[in-house]
C-alpha cells in the first residue's frame, strides 16, 4: 500500500454463512462512504470463520461470495484493499504473540459474545472461539488502524484491541497505534425478524434474517411473518415497541426516508399496509443489489484477493517485524 496522509480504516466480515441485511446496514453500507476519506482495508476473515465448524466446500464458496457482496455494496477495489485473512500469515503470528505477551485469561473471560456463542457448550467449543478476539486485535493492529467501523456487537472486541495495544506498548515500547471504534447510531444493531430482542444473526434460523441473496418473494414472506408488538401504531419506541422500531429502522435505512416521515405516512394505518410497503422497499433493494452481485465472475474475485494481499502484506510484515524485534526474536 502506498503511504498517504490519510487515516486508515480496517474492518472485516466472516465467510461463515448467509450475509444478511444486519451485516449490510450495520457495517458494510457504512464502509462505502468512508472509502474516499480513508485508506481502507476490508478483509474476509476466514480464520475467524473456522472458530466454528465449516463445510470445506462451502467455505471456499463463501469466501468469494463475501467479496462479491463487498463489491455489490459499492466497495471499489480500485480505492480499497480487499483481501483474505489467511493469505497473510502475519495475522496468526501476531495473534499468537499477543496471546503470550498481552492478552490475559481474565480479558477473554469478560467477552460477552463468547458467552452468547458458546452458551451451555462452554467447555466443548474450540479454543479458537475463545481466542477469537485476540486474532481480531491482530487484524486491526497490523495495519496501524485509526478507525474500525463495525456493528454494536463488536464494540467490546475493539476495546480489547485497544487494551492489548496499550499493554504491549507499555511493556515493550510504542509499537501499536491505538484504534478507535466507529459505530453508527442507526442500524448498529438490527434485530431478528422472529425475535425482536436478539440481534439478527447468520447463525439463527432463516426466519430470523433477510439474506442479501434472498429472492424478493422470500424476503416478503419473512416480513409478513415477522413479529410485531402489541397495539396498532406504527411508532418508533425501542422500549415498548422493539419489533416495529426495528422494521422502521430497516425501512428508513433502505429507502432514505426519515423515521419521523415514515411515522407520519403510516398514521392511522395498520401493520399490514406498513409491511406490504416495507416488502416492496426491501424487494427493490435486493433486486438492484443482486443484479450487481451476479455480474462478478469468480476469477475476477480471485484476482482482486490476490492483488489485495500483495498490497496489504508489506504493511503487515513491517509491523510484525517491529514487534518481533521488541520481543527479541528477530535477527538473533
Ligand atoms: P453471527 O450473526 O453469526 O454472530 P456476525 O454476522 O456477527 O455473525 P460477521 O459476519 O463477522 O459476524 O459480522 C460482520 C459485521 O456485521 C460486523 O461489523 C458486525 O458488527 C455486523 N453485524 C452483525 N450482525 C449485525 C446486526 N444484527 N446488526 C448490525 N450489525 C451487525
Ligand atoms: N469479529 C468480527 C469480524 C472481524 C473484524 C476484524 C471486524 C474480524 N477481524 C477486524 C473489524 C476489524 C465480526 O464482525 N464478527
Amino acid at each position: 500500500m502506498a503511504k498517504s496522509d490519510k487515516k486508515t480504516i480496517f474492518s472485516g466480515v466472516q465467510p461463515s454463512g448467509t450475509i444478511h441485511i444486519g451485516n449490510y446496514l450495520g457495517a458494510i453500507k457504512n464502509w462505502v462512504g468512508l472509502q474516499d476519506k480513508y485508506d481502507s482495508i476490508f478483509c474476509v476473515v476466514d480464520y475467524h470463520a473456522i472458530t466454528v465448524k465449516q463445510e470445506p466446500e462451502e467455505l471456499g464458496r463463501n469466501i468469494l461470495d463475501v467479496v462479491k457482496i463487498y463489491m455489490a455494496s459499492g466497495i471499489n477495489p480500485e480505492k480499497s484493499v480487499i483481501f483474505r485473512q489467511s493469505d497473510i500469515s502475519a495475522h496468526t503470528e501476531l495473534a499468537w504473540i499477543l496471546n503470550c505477551a498481552a492478552a490475559r485469561v481474565s480479558d477473554l473471560n469478560k467477552m460477552t459474545q463468547f458467552k452468547d456463542k458458546a452458551g451451555q457448550e462452554k467447555e466443548n467449543v474450540s479454543v479458537g472461539l475463545y481466542d477469537y478476539p485476540v486474532l481480531m486485535a491482530a487484524d486491526i493492529l497490523l495495519y496501524n488502524t485509526d478507525l474500525v467501523p463495525v456493528g454494536e456487537d463488536q464494540k467490546q472486541h475493539v476495546e480489547l484491541a485497544r487494551t492489548l495495544a496499550r499493554r504491549f506498548n507499555s511493556r515493550y515500547g510504542e509499537v501499536f497505534k491505538i484504534p478507535e471504534v466507529e459505530i453508527r447510531k442507526e442500524g448498529a444493531r438490527i434485530m431478528g425478524l422472529d425475535e425482536a430482542n436478539k440481534k439478527m444473526s447468520k447463525s439463527a434460523s432463516p426466519a430470523n434474517y433477510i439474506a442479501l441473496t434472498d429472492t424478493p418473494e422470500a424476503a416478503a414472506k419473512k416480513i409478513t411473518r415477522a413479529v410485531t408488538d402489541s397495539g396498532k401504531e406504527i411508532k418508533y419506541d425501542k422500549e415498548n415497541k422493539p419489533a416495529i422500531s426495528n422494521l422502521l429502522t430497516i425501512y428508513s435505512l433502505l429507502s432514505g426516508e426519515e423515521i419521523k416521515e415514515l411515522e407520519k405516512k403510516y398514521q392511522g394505518k395498520g401493520y399490514g399496509d406498513f409491511k406490504k410497503d416495507l416488502s416492496r422497499t426491501v424487494g427493490e433493494f435486493l433486486t438492484t443489489f443482486q443484479k450487481k452481485y451476479n455480474s462478478f465472475e469468480d476469477d475476477e474475485v480471485r484476482e482482486i484477493l490476490k492483488e489485495g494481499a500483495e498490497k496489504a502484506r508489506p504493511v503487515a510484515e513491517e509491523t510484525l517485524g517491529r514487534v518481533k524485534e521488541r520481543l527479541g526474536i528477530k535477527n538473533s
